[in-house]
C-alpha cells in the first residue's frame, strides 16, 4: 500500500487540497493503484518539525512512502508511479512525445503551480475577510497572460495535451480544481475551458474535486 502525505482540509467553500499533491493522487486513482492519504497540517509545512524533513528535505508536499522507500516531488513521483506501474500507460511512446510530455509538465510547475495558482489558491484557506482579493486577482491575471493562452494553443483540437490522457494532463487537473473553487470566467478561453471540463469529468478527479468529502477521498476503500 502507497501512503500519499498532503494536505487537505474542508471549508464552508468546499475541499481543498494541496495543488502538487493533486496531481499525485489523480495518477494513483488513474493506475487504480491501492494507496492512503496521509494528511499533514498547514501549519507542519511552514514549522518543517524534523519527522517531515526526514522523508522530504525541503519539508514540503507531496512526497510518498512505498515498500521500497520515500519519493518526493510530484513530477519524479508520477514518473516512479509510471515506471514501477506501467499499466495502464501514462507516458507516449516516442522520444519526441515524451519531450513534449515532460516541457507540458515543465511548463505548469512553473507558470502553473508556482507562477498564477498560489495567488488564488492560498487565500481560500483563510476567512473571506482575511482575503488579499487585489493578490487573487493579480494570480487570475497572470492565468489569463499566461497558462490560459498556452493551453488554448496546445490543446488545439486534441482531447489532452498528448493526444491520450497522460501525466502530462495531471498538473492542468489541479487547475481544473482551483478554478472549480474560484469559479473565475475563462469563457474567453474556449478550448481551455472545454479541456478543463473534460479533465472534470474523469473518474480520477473525484478524489480531488472540491465537492468531495475528505472521508470519501482518502485513499482506497
Ligand atoms: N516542486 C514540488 C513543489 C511542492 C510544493 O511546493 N508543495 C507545497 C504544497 S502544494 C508545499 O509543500 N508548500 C510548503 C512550502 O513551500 O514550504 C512538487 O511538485 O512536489
Amino acid at each position: 500500500m502507497i501512503v500519499l502525505a498532503t494536505t487537505e482540509r474542508a471549508y464552508p467553500w468546499g475541499v481543498l487540497r494541496s495543488t502538487n499533491a493533486s496531481k499525485v493522487k489523480v495518477v494513483l486513482e488513474e493506475k487504480g493503484l491501492d494507496y492512503r492519504v496521509e494528511r499533514l497540517s498547514p501549519g507542519n509545512l511552514w514549522k518543517k518539525p524534523p519527522e517531515i524533513l526526514e522523508k522530504h528535505p525541503l519539508g514540503k508536499v507531496p512526497y510518498i512512502e512505498t515498500a521500497d522507500g520515500v519519493v518526493f516531488d510530484s513530477s519524479v513521483i508520477n514518473e516512479y508511479l509510471e515506471d514501477q506501474f506501467p499499466e495502464p500507460v501514462l507516458r507516449p511512446k516516442n522520444p519526441l512525445g515524451r519531450a513534449r510530455m515532460r516541457m507540458m509538465i515543465k511548463f505548469a510547475e512553473e507558470a502553473v503551480l508556482l507562477g498564477g495558482l498560489p495567488l488564488i489558491w492560498m487565500p481560500y484557506w483563510s476567512d473571506p475577510k482575511d482575503r488579499d482579493t487585489d493578490k487573487m486577482e493579480k494570480g487570475r491575471e497572470h492565468l489569463r497572460a499566461w497558462a490560459l493562452p498556452f493551453i488554448e494553443r496546445e490543446i488545439a483540437d486534441k482531447d489532452f495535451l498528448c493526444d491520450n490522457f497522460t501525466l502530462a494532463d495531471a498538473p492542468f487537473m489541479a487547475l481544473a480544481m482551483v478554478l472549480q473553487v474560484d469559479g473565475m470566467d475563462i469563457s474567453a478561453f474556449p478550448r481551455a475551458e472545454a479541456y478543463l471540463n473534460r479533465l472534470r469529468a474523469r473518474n480520477s478527479y473525484a478524489c480531488i474535486n472540491p465537492d468531495t468529502a475528505l472521508e470519501a477521498s482518502a485513499g482506497t476503500p
